[in-house]
């Protein structure tokens, strides 16, 4: 075609034809196809609060064009899509512009999907969940009924995390700095009936797992161990003077027990009742653990100042027969170990803290050994070294010691070894109406009654008062409170408590793969084809609530051989942000946030795409940048110019092969090699975008020195670009192809092979110098190094004539062409 002829790009003209293409033909959808490999990929599901930016926008295109490669590649790709939709925010916009959440979500769902879909993205609608629906919270419910019967679900009266602003219980994941993660207000501390889930019981199965997980970012897999926290010790107990019951302690360090000058119990500890009964010091203690109680465990552990009262009792040491002081204090954490420490103040930062603020005694019982490097943190040498004052087991080393006086308790049937792990059990149960209801009735004669799976859902009231009221807003529906006990048809209430929305997402992987299957959560010959998930894709802010509590549930749904593998993401990919064009994260407030809607209807979404994916690597954060955006946009013009002026060419037969082509042929194949390479599980997209645009390069190049029309090679070079480009922009891609006259859709075509022949290139001439005057010509693969041009050199005998006996002293190597040796004289 004349250039004169060639319309412009249009982007605005043809990615919503395509997309109207692409769903009338429902090209997107998943089949099963015998002989094919499966590939399951997905994002974590958004949550709908309203409008996709192009930070969204980066992890969505960086799964579609993973999505699209694979199912080039021949694999049967689901890549399904779904909606995060219970939670706060929904509840907080109705209580702020008086919507009802349903219909806020409804709405925002139904826009963040017209946003998606104008991406172009390759997503199956047909497997797409919404977790606020009643077909999906049914089964959580029923899951949570699953963990019940498995012992895995119970409820407690237990101190919690309170946040005074959203009126709920946080999870210990939820509070950060002491603060709640959503809102920022200070996290109180109160004492309530909560449901919880046993995932403590999964702690060693959640450990080990990470240790198979190679497809995972290893600073992910850090944090998760970290989490989880497990910690080898010995539990052993102290006699304390008087008619009073034993104090157990947990320590990682029984090494130090010669320096033990005072026992540290916390404010809730158990004994404290009995030990302080009739002592002067009581009066003192119940107003320290007064003050202490409602403060929240972060609030004390972080607390700079290590706070205490000594309770006038005493603990007899149970190797020297001491007696030990026992201090009530703010640092030793109730819910840990047994909620009581031995203080050792020479070798523990916070007791040695301790210790000076209250003059208690302080004993050396380890010193370095010598030559190990010191870490004298705080004045405490907290490091293993060799022991010392410590009777019998003087001279023995850290390690020796602790065995030792391990076993020696044990015998006396004093100590038992210990594991203890940080994380606790995950408490589900929020005071909140927009969530799934808890499946259980109170039943003033069966007590705790859960309600029979036949009777799911237990359907959330659509008028609950969500302003003015105190309390959980369920607890207002007599409509839904009211109800009957299912043992014995007697009157009941219900809870009304609603689920952690992280519960939603712990499973919603396998509810994608039978989406609407009204018997089952998911059918198990399914979700054993499909899952586990062959790539996640993902923000690093999840490593440690969502992909710890959906691992939990995976292992839990493998007890019971529902699904296959025990460990549901075989590869996680954490994507990096898109900054603001003012290198600052996104954020409404700083009024830098680019919404996919401005970006697609300016620059179309293939440009928008290919930017995202060219900007950086994927997983390192970059900002918005209008130049660079451009920039792209004139990429994707100028393949757009030089196919349709091509199309001739394409559309007839290929010419014969020309003989001096090969340089153009390696060329393609080696792209073609290389972004394949690269597209699989390295993801390194940029990359790729670079080698398409050396391409088109070298193409427009090749079409202005010679007779393109008449090259076979040129031809095919410009098929494989599209091919290439297809999965990253999919819509200019798709309308080239049938512009040239190919046959079916692009999407549908093979990924192209590379010939190994074309990449086997012809050896070219290197001039060989010595010291600056010429000396031979070596014939080499293009491309060596230096040492092995000159390793080729020395086979010359005018080249090893001058080097003999001489060292070589610098290689200059100008490439494929000249090296110059410089020699010793
Ligand atoms: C004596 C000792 C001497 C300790 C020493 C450490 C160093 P991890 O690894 O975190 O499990 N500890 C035990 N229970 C506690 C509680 N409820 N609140 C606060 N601290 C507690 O740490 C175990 C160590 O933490 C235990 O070992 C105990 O202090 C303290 F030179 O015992 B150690």
């Amino acid at each position: 075609m004349p250039s004169s002829e060639i319309p412009a790009y249009d982007p605005q003209a043809i990615e919503p034809k395509w997309q109207r293409i692409w769903l009338e033909r429902d090209s997107d959808r998943v089949e099963r196809r015998a002989g094919h490999e499966k590939y399951y990929l997905m994002e974590m599901l958004p949550y709908p609060s309203g409008d996709l930016h192009v930070g969204h926008a980066r992890n969505y295109t960086l799964g579609d064009v993973i999505a699209r490669y694979a199912r080039m590649r021949g694999r049967d790709v689901l890549h399904p899509m779904g909606w995060d939709a219970f939670g706060l925010p929904a509840e907080n916009a109705a209580i702020q512009r008086g919507v009802h959440p349903h219909d806020w979500t409804e709405r925002n769902i139904a826009n963040m999907r017209r946003q998606l879909r104008s991406l172009g993205t390759s997503i199956d609608w047909s497997h797409e969940i919404d977790t606020s629906a009643p077909e999906y919270y049914r089964w959580t419910q029923w899951i949570f009924l699953l963990m019940y019967r498995k012992g895995l679900a119970y409820k407690k009266e237990a101190p919690v995390n309170w946040c005074p602003v959203d009126q709920t219980v946080l999870a210990n994941e939820q509070v950060e700095g002491g603060a709640c993660w959503r809102c920022g207000a200070q996290v109180e501390r109160r004492m309530l009936n909560q449901w919880f889930l046993k995932i403590t019981a999964y702690a060693d199965r959640l450990l080990e797992g990470l240790d198979r997980l190679e497809g995972w970012p290893e600073r992910i897999k850090t944090m998760q161990r970290n989490w989880i926290g497990r910690s080898d010790g010995v539990t052993f107990s102290f006699d304390v003077e008087g008619e009073v019951p034993r104090i157990d302690v947990f320590t990682t360090r029984l090494d130090t027990i010669y320096g033990v000058t005072f026992l540290a119990l916390a404010p809730e500890h158990p004994a404290i009742e009995d030990i302080i009964r009739g002592s002067p010091e009581a009066r003192n203690v119940r107003d320290f653990v007064a003050a202490w109680q409602d403060k929240s465990e972060l609030d004390r552990t972080q607390q700079a100042h290590k706070a205490g009262v000594f309770s006038g009792a005493y603990a007899l040491h149970p190797l020297t027969g001491d007696r030990v002081p026992i201090w009530v204090t703010n640092y030793v954490v109730a819910g840990y170990g047994s909620g009581a420490v031995m203080g050792v103040p020479a070798h523990d930062e916070r007791d040695f803290e301790f210790a000076r603020a209250n003059g208690l005694r302080i004993a050396r019982v380890i010193e370095p050994v010598a030559g190990a490097p010191r870490h004298d943190a705080a004045g405490a040498y907290v490091d293993d070294g060799k022991l010392v004052d410590s009777g019998e087991f003087s001279g023995l080393s850290s390690a020796q010691a602790r065995e030792t006086i391990a076993e020696l308790l044990i015998e006396r049937g004093i100590a038992q070894p210990t594991v203890n792990y940080k994380l606790r059990d995950w408490l589900i149960s929020r005071q909140r109406y927009w969530g799934a209801p808890i499946p259980f009735v109170n039943c003033p004669n069966h007590g705790l009654v859960p309600v029979p799976e036949d009777q799911l859902p237990v359907l959330l009231p659509y008028d609950a008062p969500l302003r003015g009221s105190t309390g959980n807003p369920l607890a207002h529906v007599p409509s839904f409170v009211q109800t009957t006990c299912p043992l014995g048809d007697g009157p009941a209430t219900r809870e009304t408590d609603t689920m952690d929305t992280f519960m939603c997402s712990s499973w919603y992987y396998l509810r994608y793969i039978d989406a609407h299957d009204d018997e089952h959560p998911w059918e198990i010959d399914d979700a054993r084809y499909w899952a586990p998930i062959d790539q996640y894709i993902g923000g690093a802010e999840h490593a440690v609530l969502h992909l710890m509590y959906a691992r939990f549930f995976y292992k839990v749904f493998a007890d019971d051989g529902t699904v296959r593998g025990d460990e549901p993401f075989t590869r996680l990919f954490n994507q990096g942000l898109v900054l603001g064009e003012n290198n600052e994260r996104m954020s409404k407030s700083r009024g830098n946030v680019v919404g996919i809607d401005d970006a697609v209807q300016r620059y179309g979404a293939d440009v928008l795409r290919l930017f995202e994916m060219f900007a950086g690597p994927p997983e390192s954060d970059f900002p918005w940048s209008t130049s660079q955006i451009s920039g792209v946009s004139r990429t994707l013009s100028r393949i757009w110019r030089l196919v349709l002026g091509h199309a001739d060419l394409l559309a007839r037969p290929r010419p014969e092969r020309q003989p001096d082509d090969a340089t153009l042929r390696y060329s393609i194949h080696a792209k073609i090699k290389q972004v394949g390479e690269e597209l699989g599980d390295r993801m390194h997209l940029n990359t790729c975008v670079a080698a398409i645009m050396t391409l088109l390069n070298e193409l427009e190049a090749y079409a202005q020195e010679r007779d393109a029309a008449a090259s076979r090679d040129f031809a095919d070079g410009l098929i494989a670009l599209l091919l290439l480009l297809a999965p990253f922009a999919p819509h200019i891609a798709e309308e080239l192809w049938e512009r040239t006259g190919q046959p079916g859709s692009i999407h549908d075509q093979p990924w192209p092979a590379y010939d190994p022949e074309a990449l086997r290139r012809p050896a070219i001439p290197v001039a060989i110098q010595v010291n600056g005057k010429t000396r031979g010509v070596v014939n080499v693969a293009p491309g060596l190094d230096d040492a092995s041009v000159l390793a080729a050199a020395r086979e010359l005998p005018t080249v090893q004539a001058q080097l003999d006996g001489k060292s070589v002293r610098k290689l200059i190597y100008v490439q494929d062409r000249l090296l110059n040796v410089v020699a010793s004289k």
